[in-house]
């Protein structure tokens, strides 16, 4: 299936269907079940510096076929402890991308060295968890700290960096700028958009936390126009995120100008053939339009304008 192999920032996967961050990425166990599944490489649930174990439960609600509200509260082992979960996974041949978070520049230079130290192909910088008090969106939609947060991880370690925005802000576009202009390497659009979900009997918010991320078939269409506007304003390539579950999404998702992909929610539908059936029929769309490489794809969709 070479047709079907990309690269981003130098940085080769054997197909664009990465695992998302946050979908079975607690574990090597699961990273590395991915991988045997067919995944293009595997992204870490995001790790921070100390152990945490989240918010209470309710933590996930089924919204009918919309998809799913999270407010799972970053829990996460900590990075002293997660490295042996990368080691299991690139152990069984996965390509795992380390996802980090941080509450500052600091903090996100400090994880990002230890991260690099694992073996992982990249690093993705949360910058975008819609949920979590002075972490996630709430310092990353801001240009800014964006700025500050990219240029002291670049310093910081020689891997490439994926800077993942929200799409909870007026202009994703200024904050790929803004990361682009940092010296990020590519830009992971989107993380889950916040939303809310209220229990007419109780009248009380279903999820413990209150807001929650809205991820699945609802926010494609959210993911695809943050995808088309980062691809008119910076060079990086783009890693296309939020409601993939067929192979027409993510061609819908490269066109739009995404070099890969990621796929989370989809999965939790027990997804075990998902990654197999999502290859196959990427590989036959692209065979259909005519295009012998995937890179002839990206970004089709604007040249047809
Ligand atoms: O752990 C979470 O609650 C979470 C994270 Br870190 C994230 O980036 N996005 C999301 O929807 N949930």
């Amino acid at each position: 299936m070479d047709r079907l192999s990309t690269e981003v920032a130098g940085v080769r996967f054997r197909n664009p269907f990465l695992l998302a961050s946050g979908i079975w990425g607690e574990t090597g166990a699961a990273l590395a079940r991915a991988h045997r599944d067919g995944a293009g490489g595997v992204v870490t649930k995001s790790i921070g510096s100390a152990t945490r174990e989240g918010y209470p439960n309710p933590t996930v609600e089924q919204l009918g076929s919309w998809g799913l509200l999270n407010a799972m509260g970053l829990p996460n082992p900590g990075m002293e402890h997660y490295a042996a979960e990368i080691a299991l996974a690139r152990k069984e041949g996965a390509t795992v991308v380390g996802s980090i978070f941080g509450g500052d520049a600091k903090e996100f230079a400090t994880l990002a060295r230890a991260m690099e130290q694992t073996g992982v192909v990249a690093l993705e910088l949360n910058l975008s968890c819609p949920h979590a008090k002075g972490y996630g969106s709430e310092i990353g939609r801001d240009p800014a700290i964006v700025t500050e947060v990219v240029r002291a991880v670049k310093q910081a370690v020689r891997l490439p960096v994926w800077a993942k925005l929200t799409p909870n802000t007026h202009d994703i576009g200024a904050l790929a700028e803004a990361a682009e202009q940092a010296g990020a390497d590519a830009i992971s659009a989107i993380n889950t958009v916040r939303g809310l979900a209220i229990d007419p009997e109780t009248m009380r918010p279903v999820l413990a936390h209150g807001f929650g991320g809205l991820s699945g078939p609802a926010i494609k269409p959210i993911g695809l126009a943050c995808v088309w506007q980062i691809y008119d304003r910076v060079k990086v390539p783009i890693v296309g995120i939020g409601g993939i579950s067929t192979p027409e999404d993510a061609f819908e998702y490269l066109i739009a100008g995404a070099s890969a992909v990621e796929v989370g929610t989809a999965l939790s539908a027990g997804g075990d053939a998902l990654f197999g059936t999502l290859s196959a029929g990427l590989e036959r769309l692209l065979e259909h339009h005519g295009f012998s490489t995937l890179a002839e794809a990206v970004g089709a969709s604007h040249r047809v304008r």
